[in-house]
C-alpha cells in the first residue's frame, strides 16, 4: 500500500511540475537559472553539511535552486530527475547513491538537452556523455591515506600482526568502493595485517553501533586490533558501543575514521580516534561555477577533486589548522 502511495505521489509530482513549466526569459525573468538538486538523504552530519554547501553556494550565485530529499531511495532520485527534466530546469545535479542504475533516466536528460553534474559520488556508465562532469572526492586516495596511517601506526606499534574490521560505507556507493580499494591497495601485500571481516553500516550511526556489536559479539575485543570505518557517523556509533564494554577506543583498538565532522576530529583530539581522513562537504561552490560556465556556453568536462589531507595521532593536533566541519 505504502509503495503505491509513494508512486503515485511521485507521479502527481511530475505532473504538476510539467504542468507549470518554466516561464519564458522576459525582462521580469533575466535569465534565472533553475538547479534541479536530487540529494541522496540526510544520513550523515557530512551530508547535511553537504547539503548546506549547495543551499549556500545557489544563494550567493542568484541561482534558483530545486532540491528534492530522496531518503536514501535510489527510486525517489530518479523520480527527481524527471520532475527536473518536466520543469525545464537549465542543470540537473545529483549525488547518485549507488553507481548503477541511472542510464535510462539520463538519456532522458540527455534527450531534453539538460546537462548532468555528478556531485559527491560516480555512476557506472559505458556512455561518458550521458553526465558533463563530476565535483568531488578522490575516495580511492582517502582510502590510500588511511592505508598510509596504519603502516605507520603498525611501525610505531612495532607489531608482528594486527587484525583488521572494516566497517564500510552504502553497498555499490563509490566512497564504499573506492576507500575500500584504495585501503586494501596499501595494506594488502602487508603480511601483518589480517582483515578479519568487512560489514556495512551504511553511512549510518545506529548500523555503526550494530556493526561494532556483531564484531565483537564475533570476535571478541581481543580478536581485533584496528577498525577501519569508512565514516565519522559510524565511527561514533562505535565509539559508543565500545566505551559501554569498558574498551579504551583509540588505545584497546586502534580506530580509523573518514569524513573529518567536528566530533570525529574532538575525539582524535581526546586519544580515542587515531586516524580522521578528510572529505570535505563543502562542494556546493565548485559545482555552482560550473553552472555559469555552462550557462555562459563554456566548455565544462571532467572530474574536479577538492584539496584533501588528513590528521592524525602523530601530528600536533594543538594546531588550530586541525578541526572539523
Ligand atoms: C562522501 C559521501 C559519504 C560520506 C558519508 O563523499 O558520499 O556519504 O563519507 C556520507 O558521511 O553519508
Amino acid at each position: 500500500m505504502k509503495r503505491i502511495i509513494c508512486v503515485a505521489a511521485s507521479m502527481l509530482l511530475c505532473m504538476m511540475l510539467a504542468s507549470c513549466s518554466r516561464q519564458p526569459e522576459t525582462e521580469n525573468n533575466p535569465g534565472s537559472v533553475v538547479v534541479g538538486f536530487s540529494q541522496l538523504g540526510a544520513e550523515s552530519s557530512w551530508r547535511i553539511a553537504n547539503t548546506a554547501s549547495m543551499e549556500d553556494a545557489a544563494k550567493d550565485a542568484g541561482f534558483g535552486l530545486m532540491m528534492e530529499n530522496a531518503n536514501q531511495k535510489q527510486e525517489k532520485q530518479i523520480d527527481a530527475i524527471r520532475s527536473f527534466i518536466a520543469y525545464q530546469v537549465d542543470v540537473i545535479v545529483f549525488s547518485p547513491i549507488v553507481e548503477n542504475g541511472w542510464d535510462n533516466v539520463l538519456h532522458e536528460a540527455k534527450k531534453a538537452g539538460i546537462p548532468v553534474i555528478l556531485m559527491d559520488r560516480m555512476i557506472e556508465t559505458e556512455e561518458k556523455d550521458l553526465y558533463t562532469a563530476y565535483v568531488g572526492a578522490d575516495f580511492y586516495a582517502e582510502g590510500r591515506r588511511a592505508g598510509e596511517f596504519l603502516l605507520q601506526k603498525a611501525d610505531a606499534m612495532k607489531a608482528e600482526h594486527l587484525n583488521i574490521a572494516e566497517i564500510s560505507g552504502t553497498i555499490d556507493s563509490t566512497p564504499m568502493r573506492e576507500r575500500q580499494r584504495g585501503f586494501m591497495d596499501v595494506i594488502g601485500g602487508d603480511p601483518r595485517f589480517t582483515v578479519i571481516d568487512s560489514i556495512s553500516g551504511d553511512f549510518l550511526r545506529s548500523k555503526g553501533e550494530e556493526c561494532a556489536r556483531q564484531l565483537l559479539d564475533q570476535y571478541g575485543a581481543g580478536g581485533i586490533d584496528v577498525i577501519y570505518s569508512h565514516n565519522d557517523s559510524m565511527t561514533l556509533g562505535v565509539l559508543d558501543v565500545l566505551e559501554k564494554q569498558d574498551i579504551k577506543p583509540g588505545k584497546d583498538i586502534v580506530l580509523i575514521t573518514v569524513d573529518g565532522e567536528k566530533e570525529a576530529v574532538d575525539a582524535l583530539k581526546a586519544g580515542k580516534v587515531n586516524c580522521v581522513v578528510q572529505c570535505t562537504p563543502n562542494l556546493g561552490k565548485a559545482v555552482m561555477e560550473l553552472v555559469k560556465k555552462l550557462k555562459s556556453g563554456e566548455h565544462v568536462a571532467g572530474t574536479y577533486h577538492p584539496e584533501e589531507g588528513m590528521f592524525t595521532e602523530f601530528d600536533d593536533l594543538s594546531n588550530p589548522a586541525v578541526e572539523g566541519f
